[in-house]
């Protein structure tokens, strides 16, 4: 096992069964005229966090360890996209109306890609979702068995929306969950600091938290 120094206490980890997940780091997201800026958000507030995950893209690369990638997209048709989120996330456009990057949050569209400096290389898993968290309506379960992971150290945006909802569909699945401090934003920063003390509070009752420079301290040289 390996330690990273993490909060609440250190995080123990098997290397071959630990994968990196990168949530949701979408054009739509990060870029102006995507879905999070039509809702009135100031998506400069992300930009922070590009750095340390592309620093922890690189070393779980270096090292030919897992890597999961997940967008938040639905079908052009928008079947799996609920009347209730169609509703709620009404702002100067919606899920499916076409903006400056093509349809919002729709499949194969350039504003649902992952943002160039962090995009997948071939034979990384990526995960369309429908919904917050990844584990809900898409085969990442399967694939987490499939490669043998138990240990998820999570990346992306947005901290309390996509990450903290998979981050908590992982924990109750059993799988033992890392956020890194740095590697994730939030358009409210008030938010992400409540976020972090949630996870990590009351004994790791989510999981823990740790920066993205204990994580790559704690990874052993590249082979
Ligand atoms: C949001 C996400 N914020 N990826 N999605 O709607 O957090």
């Amino acid at each position: 096992m390996l330690t990273i120094d993490a909060l609440p206490y250190a995080y123990e980890f098997p290397l071959g069964r630990t994968a990196l997940i990168v949530i949701d780091m979408q054009r739509d997201f990060l870029e102006p005229g995507g879905f999070g800026a039509a809702l009135g958000n100031d998506v400069r507030r992300l930009a922070p966090s590009i750095a340390p995950t592309r620093a922890l893209l690189d070393a779980f690369r270096a090292r030919g360890l897992p890597i999961i990638h997940t967008q938040e997209a639905h079908r052009p048709d928008l079947s799996d996209c609920p009347p209730s989120k169609l509703e709620r996330g009404r702002g100067t456009l919606t899920i499916g109306d076409v903006g400056p990057m093509g349809r919002i949050l729709v499949s194969g569209e350039p504003g649902a890609a992952i943002i160039p400096e962090l995009a997948p290389l071939p034979g990384e898993i990526v995960i369309e979702k429908p919904g917050k968290g990844a584990f809900h309506a898409t085969p990442l379960r399967e694939r987490l068995t499939e490669l043998g992971v138990t240990h998820l150290l999570f990346a992306g945006v947005t901290t309390e929306v996509c990450v903290q909802t998979t981050m908590r569909e992982a924990n109750d699945r059993g799988y033992e969950c890392l956020l890194v401090e740095d590697a994730t934003d939030s358009y409210f920063p008030e938010f992400k600091a409540a976020t972090l003390a949630m996870i990590r509070a009351q004994g790791g009752i989510v999981g823990w938290t740790a920066s993205s420079s204990a994580v790559l301290a704690a990874l052993p040289p590249i082979p």
